[in-house]
């Protein structure tokens, strides 16, 4: 586990590069699709945070909705808008559907969202030592799930031209691609990187690498943020390079966005 390249970013504990153990795993070949979430909502009647709250993230070239649902913007991070009735049957605010995103990952899903959609299908959620396994698909030590090479737009679904203002769609895709798009990886895996950021089961450490179990590492005991993993359709090189298999990231369990899915794992927990 580990950035061996050096590409990592102060903060966001990339580092000590360490061998751990994790025992075989079944683990979804893709993300967790609208058309799976709809399936858990009509059996459970579930609300989801983004609907209990009222809002949620949109990116601000997505945005279906009327200017009065637009809530605010954080200021070091402008291109997110706050969007009244943006939900995961809503992505892109109010006024958008899931009409032709069937095949889409599911995204304005919390942390706390992907366990009870876990819990309903009796799985779980990866821990961040499992997605990384899976994501590097038999290639250790390598940039990306295919190895180390870059292939511009043909690989994964990132941001290309000038974040956040000019998308050229090189890759083919603003905001989400269906969940078989590109290659999957040598372990069956799609896009692990690129397109969502993936819940994993782990709390937030950047210093978790330093002390981390050597077998089936769990992370820390106790924080405040989740991990999140692989990136996202809005990652570049100019603001964000972590579309890469040691990338990490977190948030708190309740924050939803429209880049921010998962995918599961069966059963039993480590
Ligand atoms: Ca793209
Ligand atoms: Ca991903």
């Amino acid at each position: 586990m580990g950035d061996s390249d050096g590409s990592g970013n102060p903060g966001d504990g990339e580092t000590p590069v360490h061998e751990v153990w994790v025992d075989a795993f079944s683990i979804d070949t893709t993300t967790v699709t609208t058309t799976d979430f709809a399936r858990f909502v009509a059996a459970t009647g579930y609300r989801t945070e983004s609907e209990v709250f009222g809002y949620s993230a949109v990116f601000h070239l997505a945005l279906h909705a009327d200017l009065d649902d637009v809530l605010g913007q954080p200021p070091q991070t402008p291109w997110w808008l706050g969007v009244r009735g943006a939900d995961w049957a809503h992505p892109h605010g109010p006024l958008s559907t899931l009409t032709g995103l069937a095949e889409h990952p599911v995204v304005q899903v919390s942390h706390t969202d992907a366990l009870a959609y876990c819990a309903w299908a009796g799985r779980r959620l990866p821990t961040e030592a499992e997605w990384e396994c899976a994501a590097r698909g038999g290639l250790p030590g390598r940039r990306y799930p295919w190895g180390d090479a870059w292939h511009e737009g043909r690989r994964c679904n990132i941001w290309q031209g000038r974040f956040p203002a000019v998308n050229t769609l090189a890759d083919g895709w603003l905001t989400t691609a269906p969940v078989r798009s590109y290659e999957p990886n040598g372990y069956g895996l799609w896009q692990s990187v690129g397109n969502v950021w993936e819940w994993c089961a782990d709390w937030w450490a950047e210093g978790s690498y330093a002390r981390s179990a050597t077998r089936n590492p769990v992370g820390p005991a106790a924080g405040e943020q989740r991990v999140m993993r692989g990136g996202s359709y809005l990652c570049h090189d100019s603001y964000c390079n972590r579309y890469r298999n040691a990338a990490r990231a977190s948030n708190t369990p309740d924050s939803a966005a429209g880049n921010i899915g998962f995918r599961t794992v069966a059963l039993p927990t480590p």
